[in-house]
């Protein structure tokens, strides 16, 4: 105070020149300055009570710390993120402030958190917005010297010392994931950050172990197997200690202090030129680094520089068995750079699970194959290659003597298989998730990860797809509790209309809301009421295995005609399709099934009453000369909803069984409804049931009923094809009476014309359909995929339906007995 009272006594005197007026108000705003440049004046001996507060940085406020003498190092709060304070260490002089320690690094605080070195000589971190101490150095025992003060060192080390400058503790002695020189590992561990910009304890730990081994382990699962060691020293039992030397030399010693060997070759960094620090990086590395001290060192040479020497030497090699993911994660690959250096990478059409952690893995971003379609599928999916790659240890098949692309057919036509390693005439199929994924320069084959080409589209339309089931099934669902109520009862109590109580408020409900509900309006007839309506069972209308059909009028429906099946009391059988088709039917309401309107069961009397259709079977419009096109298009659609709400839109999966064109009837607005349901088989979904007893009509059966193999639906996806088939050329899958023995069998000549791209003699007849050959080579198509003899290739309904309605493109079908399964 006295140099400036005596200038501005000074200025005072000689006001005049403007210069000096200036001078005197720089002196003036340094002297206001002052206050602030005392917080970060070098701080030697930090007295007991002091603390710091963390303080976002702003233009005058530097944050708050403690530096040591030389300015190398600096103990305080550094910011992370928008409101997270680290308590740290870092190097001072460079512009990155490179942390060497931390004691919060898992629980980052807000500011005005503070740490504080209290009275008793301990070191306490406080949250400032839960009041809770998160962080804390050994309490003092009465037994002990008393810790008198505290100091930031110029090696890096913090420390707290008694009155004889003795070291009571130090943060060399907890270290997070680096060391410095002149700090000794002995029994101590560092744990790497969890990545480039997150302190946090990550997957990799470096230990100086009680036996003397110094071990490189995971510790986070699925990396490896827990703690799975990655290298090692290899030297047990020799009580050795690391030393981290003052001119920068890592090496085990003996505990009398002898050197034995280095762990990283030495360099020539000196010491007074260049800061030293060691290691263990995010991605598992352990690595020496060095910085210039110099002021003049080039701005490009203003950077950590890491020592050409690290450990392990190629973390990629490292961990490549056993359980786990491997460094990268699942579905990811290490690759290590021209500096050795490892990075993270997704196969093409896979995204990284954490856009900010590389080593999280990588997850598909496409829809999978689905397995009942995989073949189908097969020409959506492509190969990323990736040379010299490979994915050891999750082969689930191999083969010797196949080329690539045998390999590359293989895994496209199966939908286990995620990625294929060929390397000279081997193949390996892989499967998800694939593990342990890296490059290595020594390895001559290459990987072939599958991918879906174009998943925009697809995702978008499983969307749609989606959400229209959803509503659909919510309203069947809705629909199966009640009917399924009435129908559990009907059964029990002998078929008397009896309601549970409880439903009674849903029935009303949905009555009020005029719903078309089924079940709701399930009548019981008496015979003699029936056999007035069909006046004595006179017009027949058709026939099946076990019951005639008959047309009636029912008085007390407003005269609605009916059509009245009449089942057949002397078999056996007859109970079982009564019992069948009523609960398969009263379960389900679709625009495209035939609705179910009541029944009768009296003695031996049981008769079956539908919606009349007035406008026949399919078969009638199909069997003569060439019918509507259009209308026949409308049909297969309707025919092909009506089969896909059968296997997918209810709660119990209903095969029918017999589809053929006697079956499926047209109604008043011409649109298909699938009938007779007297030979369904209802599974619970994902179950699938051998049959003995084949059910069908022949030419529309699946070849799975000779073959003793599990019926599913595609049985009703084979008859579905055949009858497509019959829609395009109008006429019945076989005929004796052919205009040409190649053209007999329908299945078969079809596919020859669609093969020798000769379709339109299949419609030669039909004008309307030959000036739609586009459609018509689509229908073909479809109709081919769907009677592959091999159940698995045939498409579910579902992508039937999107292939007919134009949502999925329809790729060429192979020959249908092309792959056959042997038995
Ligand atoms: C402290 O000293 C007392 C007696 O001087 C002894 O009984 C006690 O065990 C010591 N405690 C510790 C922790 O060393
Ligand atoms: C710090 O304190 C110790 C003991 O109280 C003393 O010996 C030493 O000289 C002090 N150092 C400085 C730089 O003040
Ligand atoms: C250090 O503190 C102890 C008490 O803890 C006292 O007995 C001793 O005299 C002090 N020594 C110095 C050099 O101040
Ligand atoms: C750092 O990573 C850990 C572990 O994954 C996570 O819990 C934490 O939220 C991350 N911290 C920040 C600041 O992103
Ligand atoms: C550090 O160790 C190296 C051997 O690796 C030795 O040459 C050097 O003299 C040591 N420096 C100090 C300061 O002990
Ligand atoms: C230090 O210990 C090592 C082995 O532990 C021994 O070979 C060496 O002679 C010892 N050196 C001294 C100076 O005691
Ligand atoms: C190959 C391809 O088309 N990939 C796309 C898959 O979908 C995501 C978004 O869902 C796109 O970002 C990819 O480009």
């Amino acid at each position: 105070m006295d140099s400036s009272s005596h200038i501005a006594s000074h200025s005072m005197a000689s006001s005049s020149s403007f210069p000096v007026l200036l001078l005197h108000l720089l002196l003036l705003l340094l002297l206001l300055l002052l206050p602030f440049y005392s917080v970060s004046q070098p701080h030697k001996n930090i007295t007991l009570g002091s603390s710091l507060t963390a303080n976002p940085r702003t233009r005058t406020n530097n944050g708050d710390y403690w530096s040591s003498p030389s300015g190398d190092f600096a103990f305080g709060f550094l910011q992370f993120g928008s409101d997270g304070f680290l308590l740290a260490i870092w190097f001072n002089k460079i512009p990155e402030r490179t942390v060497v320690w931390s004691a919060n690094r898992n629980e980052l605080v807000p500011h005005g958190s503070t740490v504080q070195l209290t009275s008793p000589g301990q070191l306490l971190l406080k949250n400032s917005r839960t009041g809770n101490q998160i962080w804390s150095t050994s309490s003092p025992n009465d037994n002990q010297t008393l810790v008198s003060y505290a100091a930031m060192l110029d090696t890096g080390n913090f420390v707290l010392a008694s009155n004889d400058s003795q070291i009571l503790w130090q943060s060399f002695d907890e270290p997070t994931d680096t060391i410095l020189p002149s700090q000794i590992m002995n029994q101590k561990s560092l744990i790497a950050s969890q990545s480039a910009t997150n302190f946090s304890e990550g997957r990799f730990q470096f230990s100086m172990r009680f036996d003397g081994n110094l071990v490189l382990n995971t510790r986070i699962a699925p990396l490896g197997a827990l703690g799975t060691a990655y290298w090692a020293s290899d030297t047990v039992n020799s009580g050795f200690q690391l030393v981290f030397n003052l001119s920068g030399s890592i090496y085990f010693s003996a505990k009398n202090g002898t050197m034995i060997s280095n762990l990283i070759s030495p360099s020539s960094y000196s010491n007074e030129d260049f800061y030293h620090r060691a290691i263990l990086d995010y991605d598992g590395v352990f690595r020496q680094y060095v910085y210039p001290k110099s002021e003049n060192a080039t701005p490009e040479g203003k950077s950590w520089i890491s020592l050409s020497d690290f450990i392990p030497s190629n973390i990629c090699d490292r961990i490549v068995s056993g359980l786990g993911s491997g460094v990268c994660g699942y579905n990811s690959y290490c690759e290590t750079d021209e500096n050795q250096r490892p990075s993270c990478k997704c196969p093409q059409g896979y995204r990284r699970v954490d856009p900010k952690d590389e080593m999280k893995g990588c997850s598909p971003n496409f829809v999978p194959q689905t397995c009942e379609d995989s073949v189908l599928e097969a020409n959506e999916f492509d190969f990323f290659v990736i040379d010299e790659a490979d994915w050891p240890g999750i082969d689930y098949m191999g083969y010797s003597g196949k080329d690539d692309d045998w390999c590359r057919t293989a895994c496209l036509n199966d939908c286990f298989c995620a990625a294929v390693v060929s390397e000279s005439g081997n193949c390996w199929r892989k499967k998800f998730p694939l593990s342990f994924g890296r490059v290595n320069r020594d390895f001559s084959g290459k990987s072939l990860i599958k991918y879906r080409k174009d998943n925009s589209s697809l995702i978008a339309t499983d969307l749609v797809m989606s959400y229209k089931d959803k509503t659909f099934v919510a309203t069947g669902l809705a629909l199966i509790g009640i009917s399924g109520c009435l129908i559990f009862m009907f059964l029990l109590v002998g078929f008397l209309i009896v309601c549970c109580p409880g439903k009674n408020r849903y029935r009303s409900m949905v009555i009020a809301g005029k719903l078309p509900v089924l079940g709701m309006n399930l009548r019981s007839f008496s015979y003699e009421e029936l056999n007035k309506a069909t006046n004595g069972f006179k017009e027949k209308l058709g026939s099946g295995a076990f019951a005639t059909v008959y047309k009636g009028i029912v008085d007390s429906m407003n005269n609605s005609l009916v059509a009245v099946k009449l089942l057949d009391n002397t078999v056996k059988e007859a109970d079982q399709e009564f019992k069948a088709e009523v609960s398969a039917i009263a379960r389900t309401n679709h625009k495209n099934l035939v609705r179910l309107l009541g029944f009768c069961n009296e003695q031996l009397h049981r008769l079956l009453v539908y919606e009349f259709m007035p406008n026949g079977s399919l078969a009638d419009f199909l069997y003569g000369p060439p019918s509507n096109w259009n209308k026949r298009i409308h049909l297969a659609i309707g025919t092909a909803r009506g089969l896909n709400y059968l296997h997918e839109g209810c709660k119990t999966q209903i095969i029918h069984c017999d589809i053929k064109p006697q079956n499926i009837l047209i109604d008043d607005t011409f649109s298909a409804r699938i009938a007779d349901f007297g030979l369904a088989k209802f599974l619970k979904k994902d179950q699938t049931r051998t049959m003995t007893a084949i059910r069908g009509t022949k030419g529309y059966v699946a070849p799975e009923w000779f073959r003793n193999l599990p019926i599913t639906v595609k049985v009703d996806v084979y008859s579905f094809g055949i009858v497509l088939l019959e829609i395009v050329c109008c006429r019945r899958s076989f005929e004796m009476k052919a205009e040409a023995e190649d053209e007999m069998v329908l299945a078969d000549w079809a596919y020859d014309c669609l093969i020798s791209r000769k379709v339109e003699r299949l419609v030669r007849k039909d004008e309307e359909a030959k000036k739609d050959m586009k459609m018509v080579e689509k229908l073909v198509t479809v109709a081919i995929w769907c009677i592959q003899e091999e159940p698995s290739f045939r498409p579910s309904m579902k992508k039937v339906l999107q292939m007919l309605e134009g949502v999925l493109q329809v790729p060429a079908p192979p020959h249908p007995s092309s792959f056959i399964t042997t038995i």
